[in-house]
């Protein structure tokens, strides 16, 4: 295919992620940008929500440097989060319905109400009615898991699937909480909150600006994921995975095959 047709690229995407086969990246070959991508990734979860999924939240990606130096992109991005991505606490996923899964621990906001552009930070603090640990598993379309910035914005982000912990207050200070990430009970990550922007509450003001320019308003009642703090761990079949954030708790996920 060649010429810029969001609808067909999105088709393409929404395939590889149905049919857990990875295709080869498109942007440049079709002269996707930035703008055009954030086009593409809303026909890919439309199609979603034409069958039947709905809106649960947003997600932001590459908002710590372990992520951009592990995926060489270096521009915060945002995704779309749908139920159907949503896996309970302690629930598992298989494996092989995904083409090359990765997990990464995460921190999730619960929105109390609509947060606006520009806002200073600490006004995100009555913006958010709890916080919890997370854990999200991203698995990219493209082959090998490599892609430009157009190229993973147009594929959601890489987003798949994400586990939410126990909800608690927002504590007093969020930006600086050992983050661990175990795989079989060994520790496989280590990081800080503090690697997410210096702080996660800047990820949701980056959120609200970047989704902004695109017509995208977050909601109250959405799931926020601000980024993972550390880099992303392959996810092998029997794996049990524990994303802990000091303060906040645990959240786990079991992958079958
Ligand atoms: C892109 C998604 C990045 C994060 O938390 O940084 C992301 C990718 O790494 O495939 O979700
Ligand atoms: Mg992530």
């Amino acid at each position: 295919m060649s010429g810029l047709d969001p609808a067909g690229i999105a088709e393409q995407l929404d395939k590889a992620a149905t049919t857990a086969t990875a295709i080869p990246q498109l942007a440049a070959e079709v002269g996707l940008d930035v703008d055009a991508a954030y086009g593409v990734q809303t026909a890919l979860v439309q199609r979603r929500l034409d069958r039947g999924e709905r809106l649960v939240g947003l997600k932001m990606g590459l908002t710590s440097k372990a992520k951009m130096a592990q995926v060489g992109v270096d521009e915060v991005i945002w995704g779309r989060l749908t139920d159907a991505m949503w896996v309970p606490d302690g629930g598992s996923v298989d494996v092989s319905t995904y083409i090359h899964p990765r997990v990464e621990p995460e921190v999730a906001f619960l929105l109390d109400r609509l947060p606006e552009p520009g806002e200073p930070l600490g006004a995100f603090t009555d913006a958010v009615r709890a916080v919890a640990p997370a854990i999200e598993l991203i698995d990219s379309r493209y082959a090998n898991f490599t892609f430009s910035l157009p190229d993973v914005i147009a594929d959601n982000t890489s987003a798949a699937a994400f586990v939410v912990g126990p909800w608690s207050p927002v504590p007093d200070g969020l930006d600086n909480l050992g983050v661990l990430l175990e795989i079989d009970g060994r520790v496989t990550q280590v990081g800080s909150t503090a690697a997410i922007l210096g702080d996660p509450r800047r990820a949701l003001d980056e959120g609200v600006r970047l989704a902004g320019r695109h017509g995208v308003r977050l909601r109250e009642g959405w799931v926020f994921l601000a980024g993972a703090a550390t880099a992303a761990v392959p996810l092998r079949p029997g794996a049990q995975v524990r994303a802990v954030v000091e303060k906040l708790g645990t959240a786990t996920l079991k992958a079958v095959s």
